[in-house]
């Protein structure tokens, strides 16, 4: 069984100690480091750097025919991803006001706020000096992409459409900007330092927003089906942060009481309890997880276009990682 992380071990497991190394260099401080530094302990799943080392070594096979090691840029950029993540992430659970993450405190609960904003800033700060290192407009541009949509995704989930057609395109395209543009963006950004064409470019793109789409999905599927211990956060977080993710809007169709209970962000007592057991009496998680596969089914498609190689054949096993994860 190929085993996608096994694949770019020798790559993929200097990525923390690098990120750290790269924090030092740039800070003085000894408290900004630390709080900086904090989530690059090599617990995080690592998720977005893998699929940016598996698709490397995909396309450079592709490209070039045979096994070609990465090149520096290359190895950036997965590094690169795995920072601006992290540092989303910081400044998601101070929005979200949530306590743990990857199964320790998160930084929200040990720093106060201001620090912990601080230090989200400065691992951004110190990531877009790495972008500016790769010398590629386009690359920049691309990296530069996922900021705005990262930002917008989190402001679009401040709001709430009016209309069930409505909302599930809202959040269709919220998902995106906040999870899946990251994973294309940064696929997207290694293919052309690949030196691949367009339609290969745009083959990386689209099977980074597909992976990516099927991975919020699923992580909102796990909000609802998971326990915090194994997610190694809180788990039924989304109902009381008032969100109505994939799970809710597909039980609507069948219960439409939900309907006022969304538009008041379960803000009422007992929303947040009547709405969980709708969504488990519904079909919404069998939908979600049917929608999510969906997603990986497209992906793969795609990544058979790529040449035959154990790269290629991981980047088909990451999408059934993606849907059977349990955390
Ligand atoms: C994770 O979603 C959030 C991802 C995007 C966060 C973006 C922010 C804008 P979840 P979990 C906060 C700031 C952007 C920067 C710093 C570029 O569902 O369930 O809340 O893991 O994730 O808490
Ligand atoms: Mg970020
Ligand atoms: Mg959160
Ligand atoms: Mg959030
Ligand atoms: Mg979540």
């Amino acid at each position: 069984r190929i085993d996608p992380y096994q694949l770019v071990d020798d790559d993929l497991k200097n990525v923390h100690l690098d990120v750290q190394e790269e924090l030092r260099r740039h800070t003085g401080h000894d408290e900004l480091y630390t709080i900086a530094q904090y989530y690059f302990d090599g617990q995080g799943k690592c998720l977005r750097p893998m699929l940016c080392l598996l698709l490397s070594h995909a396309l450079n096979f592709h490209i070039h025919k045979k096994d070609v090691p990465l090149s520096d840029k290359q190895k950036r950029v997965a590094m690169i991803a795995e920072m601006v993540h992290s540092a989303s992430l910081i400044h998601d659970d101070v929005i979200d006001c949530s306590d743990f993450r990857r199964g320790k405190p998160s930084v929200n609960v040990l720093w106060n706020h201001k620090k912990v904003a601080m230090s989200g800033d400065f691992i951004l700060a110190v990531a877009s000096i790495l972008i500016a290192r790769i010398n590629n407009d386009d690359v920049t541009i691309c990296l530069g992409q996922v900021l705005t949509d990262l930002v917008q995704g989190e402001f679009m989930q401040l709001g709430s459409k009016e209309t069930e057609n409505e909302r599930f395109t809202h959040y269709l395209t919220k998902t995106y900007r906040k999870t899946a543009s990251l994973i294309a963006n940064y696929l997207k950004a290694e293919s052309m330092l690949a030196g691949a064409d367009e339609g290969l470019t745009e083959l990386a793109f689209q099977y980074g927003r597909n992976v990516g789409l099927a991975f919020q999905l699923v992580d909102d599927l796990l909000d609802f089906v998971a326990s915090s211990s194994a997610l190694g956060k809180p788990a039924a977080a989304d109902l009381k942060l008032g969100l109505a993710t994939a799970p809710v809007l597909f039980a609507c169709e069948k219960y439409p009481e939900l309907n006022a209970m969304i538009m008041r962000r379960f803000q009422e007592p007992g929303d947040v309890e009547h709405a969980f057991e709708l969504v488990h009496k519904s079909q919404g998680l069998e939908q979600t997880q049917f929608l999510a596969r969906k997603h990986c089914i497209e992906a793969q498609r795609l990544a058979e276009r790529i040449a035959e190689s154990p790269y290629q054949k991981g980047l088909l096993v990451v999408t059934d990682l993606v849907l059977n994860r349990m955390k």
